[in-house]
């Protein structure tokens, strides 16, 4: 199908016939490039979309790094450093994705350092021991996959092509994550009271993190339309459920639900209700970490403002000379 480019003067039948044939574009599985005409609803959805997912990634590094000075053994820091410098690189190329649609980095940290933009809940909570690290590679990037795995086929042909390369970073995550809970799981006592300590305290809001139900996810019914969305907040939920479950039988830890049981009717298991005043406090700005996380993000713009300016001048300078050439 040809590219769809906007004419030179755009009358409101124009504007009507270009929607419809964008929609037909993407009804016949065709992304959407940087070059071509989108609706200004589209590119300011899907601008909402990739900067919140730039900023979890960005602020998603806080956690971890809180453990890169204590981390057990030499080999556990090599990994959990290189791990925090993948999720600093996945913040780059989704800020970059986000900037082919016409907002600038400058902008999108300025909203995120305001509070304005959100971010994933699940990094306003606090890694109070060793066996954090290991949940959230175990949970979280475990979630993070389930979502950007549908995510792959997003319309968005750079958010899309960016989730191919994310996707296999964060397997890696995941495993690394396994590996450290399967340690202490089958360890002393204590370590294995820590791990079950830790998934009592992540496993919620690793379950917050696809959003709320489908009926009140306001975003789901345009993001299908368009496409961006493949499968809705509840069935990634349910996903990410079914697959965990027998991850931690074979740890041999209890996940924090009373109500968790298998449904031989669905195949599926079903799990008890989750706190979403809990979860809106957290994505309002009430969560335990939120107000340390934006201090935090915030004094390392500032602080790395010199490393920009730098940038910037040495850019210029080697502009002048080619010039001068
Ligand atoms: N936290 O209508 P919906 C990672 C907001 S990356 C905060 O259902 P939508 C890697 C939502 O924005 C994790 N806010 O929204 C890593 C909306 O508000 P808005 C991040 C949330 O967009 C691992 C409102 O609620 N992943 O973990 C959350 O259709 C380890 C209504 O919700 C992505 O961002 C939440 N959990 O569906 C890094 C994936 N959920 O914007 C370091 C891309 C919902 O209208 C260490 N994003 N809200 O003001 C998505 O797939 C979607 O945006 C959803 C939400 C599924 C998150």
């Amino acid at each position: 199908m040809a590219e769809v480019e906007k004419p030179e003067l755009v009358t409101a039948t124009d504007e009507a016939a270009l929607e419809a044939t964008f929609q037909a574009r993407l009804d016949t599985e065709t992304r959407v490039e940087p070059r071509d005409w989108m609706p200004e609803k589209y590119r300011k959805f899907m601008i909402r979309q990739i900067s919140q997912h730039a900023h979890s990634e960005y602020v998603g590094m806080l956690p971890e790094g809180n453990w890169i000075t204590r981390a057990p053994t030499l080999r556990r820091k090599a990994a959990l450093l290189a791990k925090i410098q993948d999720e600093a690189g996945h913040a780059a190329y989704l800020y970059s994705a986000a900037e082919t649609l016409g907002t600038s980095r400058d902008q999108m940290l300025e909203d995120l350092h305001s509070g304005k933009a959100k971010y994933s809940s699940i990094f306003n909570y606090p890694t109070l021991t060793w066996a954090d690290i290991g949940t959230i590679g175990w949970l979280v990037d475990g979630a993070a996959i389930v979502n950007q795995v549908a995510l792959c086929r997003t319309s968005y042909g750079p958010y899309a092509r960016a989730m191919v390369r994310i996707c296999k970073e964060e397997s890696f995550h995941q495993r690394q994550g396994f590996e450290i809970i399967t340690t202490l799981a089958h360890g002393a006592p204590e370590q294995k009271a820590m791990a079950q300590d830790a998934l009592n305290r992540w496993w919620w809001p690793a379950l917050m993190m696809f959003g709320p139900h489908d009926a009140d996810s306001p975003n789901s019914e345009i993001a299908f339309k368009w496409k961006v969305k493949r499968q809705s907040n509840d069935d990634l939920r349910q996903r990410f459920v079914d697959m965990t479950i027998p991850q931690a039988d074979y740890l041999g830890l209890t996940v924090p639900d009373p109500d968790l049981k298998w449904n031989g009717e669905t195949g599926q298991y079903d799990f008890g209700a989750i706190d979403w005043e809990e979860f809106w406090r957290v994505v309002k700005g009430d969560g335990l970490c939120n107000r340390d996380r934006l201090d935090a993000r915030r004094s390392a713009h500032e602080e790395g403002a010199w490393v920009r300016e730098a940038a910037l001048a040495h850019a210029g300078k080697k502009r002048a000379a080619k010039s001068a050439a």
